[in-house]
């Protein structure tokens, strides 16, 4: 079965800097990992930008600069650059996970950097779940994040994600979504 790709932004707040506030893009082929959230990447090298969107009631939103164009039925056809910032320069940023399960955990929900990000598609933000992907688990490894596993042995979550609890993950995608949707983090967009 396809799990359907969908774009979420994740609030930054406890940098006491101009990024607190502003949403941070990601895009994921597999929704049913947001629960299981533990951090972000950026490509050191890659510009990201800022941007403040009519079209989203004057929210804020980061991604990469190469992206901005690819989300113009979001975010608007041109809109207002705020700031510019390079990967490197957003390492360490803090941001609150999509759902509050893992909240606290050490360590985590931070921007971290990871060399396989691209801008071939997506925000040019990674969402990090360590337990659901290789490459997620050496980024997270490298920082001393402890993985979360919250599905059991039947595919289906486990009490820890309590709005989801014994539902199959490709069943719960759906019900993520519109979750994501009906909170403000979302830029509204599948696929
Ligand atoms: N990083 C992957 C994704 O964004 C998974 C494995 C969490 O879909």
């Amino acid at each position: 079965r396809q799990d359907p790709a969908v774009t979420v932004g994740f609030r930054m707040e406890g940098n006491d800097n101009e990024l607190d506030g502003t949403y941070l893009l990601i895009w994921t082929t597999t929704p049913w990992t947001l629960p299981s959230n533990l951090a972000t990447a950026v490509h050191p090298d890659v510009r990201y930008v800022v941007v403040e969107s009519e079209e989203q009631e004057g929210k804020r939103f980061l991604l990469a600069e190469a992206r901005v164009a690819s989300y113009a039925r979001e975010l608007g056809e041109e809109p207002t650059v705020v700031g510019h910032y390079t990967g490197t320069e957003l390492l360490g940023t803090r941001y609150a996970p999509p759902f509050p399960y893992f909240t606290g955990h050490e360590n985590a929900h931070r921007v971290l950097s990871a060399d396989y990000v691209t801008t071939e598609d997506g925000t040019g933000v990674v969402h990090i779940a360590p337990a659901y992907g290789e490459e997620d688990k050496a980024v997270t490894d490298a920082v001393g994040i402890v993985p979360v596993t919250p599905v059991d042995a039947q595919g289906k979550f486990d009490a820890t994600v309590s709005d989801y609890a014994g539902q199959q993950v490709f069943d719960a995608n759906p019900n993520i979504i519109k979750d994501l949707k009906n909170g403000t983090g979302s830029a509204g967009r599948q696929g």
